[in-house]
């Protein structure tokens, strides 16, 4: 990897409107912010942490995209086109694209576990790229016209959307088409490491079906740079190689969930149906891009009604499948067995981005999120990724109980989007205080705000720029947060 560089010809670097300086000389936060994401940068995307995650993530991309195009809107769009091309013929978007100069040994799985070129042959994996198999949640259409509103002249002549519309329209009818595993209108995910919050308490009983793959079979890298405890258990990290294994085994086909009749049998395939769950936050963010990517739509000259109305019927299937209204909160449903997980976590809240979320829902949902499993604004200044008084709960162990900044960085966006101007001014507060306070810190304690997993983390960093640029008071920013608003269709 060479030396980032940092601004391309003919693109200005800018600085922002410093709006939020509670510790020091106006800017410095903005200019810090903007640092971490020049040190992680390699010169054609960024890495989420140098040491802990030395490759390109899928939804880390798309996050960091949303922070970058306030300092660079060109550097913005390499990262998204980066991670696209990389995406396979089937449509879907890997979850990480592998550096070929980092070493194997620096994060497991490496690209010769998932041996993408071979294994993916018939799923259309690239042949000159390594990833791996799985993908991450589809934040990618929405930031990418965030991305081009952000300057659009320079988008227009660059041809940015024209250019990444095919490939963003592939990956929502990969997910649309052969993910619709419970076949209710909504995307599954077939691993815990494709919905992103991969140590979710919510995944305890689905992954409790699936057999281990020997702790001699594999050597985790993760415990070279976390601590164990904060860390996923070798337990549930044997089940998240055996998972992969399995799919990548089956040639990454999709296929539908197995139906468990009483949880013990069926084969630990991914593809074939042993973990396979419709996740809240997974669906709710396609429903946003479904929105972001009928706008792209617009812009190159098509009416995009078509997309705003299958949003809306995702929504719907959204509500149907996966809203419990006596918890006030979306619940995950495991398709195996057709039973919604009764676990709390913050991807429950997340469907407060959906634009037409039915008002009644919206209302309910801020209520549980300021009620005592969340306690925002009372037990906690920032969102907790799970359950305060759930039997799971840890404040430090990964996505058991920490706070994440994307995490609330899609609840503040989501609580502006609805009109909760005050609400979500607090909480942008605590997320730019913490990330201050923290050296922008992967995750935190929700109780403390103590730091957790890596520093210098780049979507911390870059949601901060993002936060930076919001103003505080207002209920929708144009430039923001408009494809969350209900009234921008
Ligand atoms: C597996 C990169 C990724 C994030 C995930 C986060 C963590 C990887 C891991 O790091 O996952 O993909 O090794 O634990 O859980 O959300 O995208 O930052």
């Amino acid at each position: 990897m060479g030396p980032p560089p940092a601004s391309s010809p003919g693109e200005t670097v800018r600085s922002g409107p410093h709006v939020y300086d509670p510790a020091g000389p106006a800017g410095s936060l903005h200019v810090r912010a903007a640092q971490v994401l020049e040190d992680n940068w390699t010169g054609t995307s960024t890495v989420p942490s140098r040491r802990l995650y030395p490759h390109q993530w899928s939804w880390d991309s798309a996050f960091i995209a949303i922070g970058l195009r306030h300092i660079s809107p060109l550097r913005a769009q390499t990262e998204l086109e980066t991670l696209l091309d990389a995406q396979w013929a089937d449509g879907r978007i890997p979850h990480i694209v592998f550096n070929p100069s980092v070493p194997l040994d620096a994060y497991f799985p490496s690209p010769d576990f998932w041996r993408s070129s071979t294994a993916g042959r018939a799923a259309g994996a690239p042949r000159t790229v390594q990833t791996s198999g799985i993908v991450q949640p589809p934040v990618h259409a929405l930031a990418a016209w965030l991305v081009h509103r952000s300057d659009p002249g320079l988008s227009r002549a660059r041809g940015f959307l024209a250019r990444v519309h095919p490939r963003l329209a592939a990956w929502h009818r990969y997910l649309l088409h052969r993910r619709d595993l419970g076949g209710g209108g909504l995307a599954s995910v077939v691993h815990p490491w494709e919905q992103g919050m991969d140590n979710s308490p919510a995944w305890d009983a689905p992954l409790s079906r699936v057999t281990p793959a020997p702790a001699r079979s594999f050597r985790r890298a993760d415990l070279d740079h976390g601590a164990p405890e904060d860390r996923p258990t070798d337990l549930d990290y044997g089940r998240y190689v055996r998972l992969a294994a399995d799919y990548r085994d089956g040639g990454y086909r999709d296929g539908a969930a197995a139906r468990y009749r009483d949880g013990t049998e069926g084969r630990s395939s991914a593809g074939g149906g042993a973990f396979a769950v419709e996740d809240p936050a997974f669906n709710a963010l396609l429903i946003a891009s479904e929105h972001a990517l009928a706008r792209i739509a617009r812009e190159l000259g098509a009416t995009g009604t078509a997309r705003h109305a299958r949003a809306e019927h995702l929504t719907a299937a959204l509500v149907d499948r996966l809203w419990d209204p006596a918890e006030g909160l979306f619940l995950c449903r495991d398709v195996c067995d057709g039973s919604l997980i009764p676990e709390r976590s913050v991807s429950g809240l997340i469907p407060l981005l959906a634009p037409t979320l039915p008002r009644d829902i919206v209302a309910a949902l801020v209520r549980t999120l300021r009620g005592p499993h969340f306690g925002l604004g009372g037990a906690t200044r920032l969102v907790p990724s799970y359950d305060l008084l759930g039997e799971a709960f840890d404040p430090h162990r990964y996505w058991r109980g920490p706070a994440w900044f994307n995490t609330g960085w899609l609840v503040e966006r989501g609580l502006r989007a609805h009109g909760d101007g005050a609400s979500a001014d607090g909480l942008r507060e605590a997320l730019l205080t913490t990330a201050d306070a923290t050296d922008f810190a992967e995750y935190v304690d929700p109780y403390t705000g103590e730091a957790c997993g890596a520093l210098g983390f780049s979507w911390t960093a870059a949601l901060t720029l993002d936060l930076l640029h919001e103003r505080p008071g207002h209920g929708v920013s144009p430039a923001g947060i408009g494809t969350f608003d209900r009234s921008e269709k």
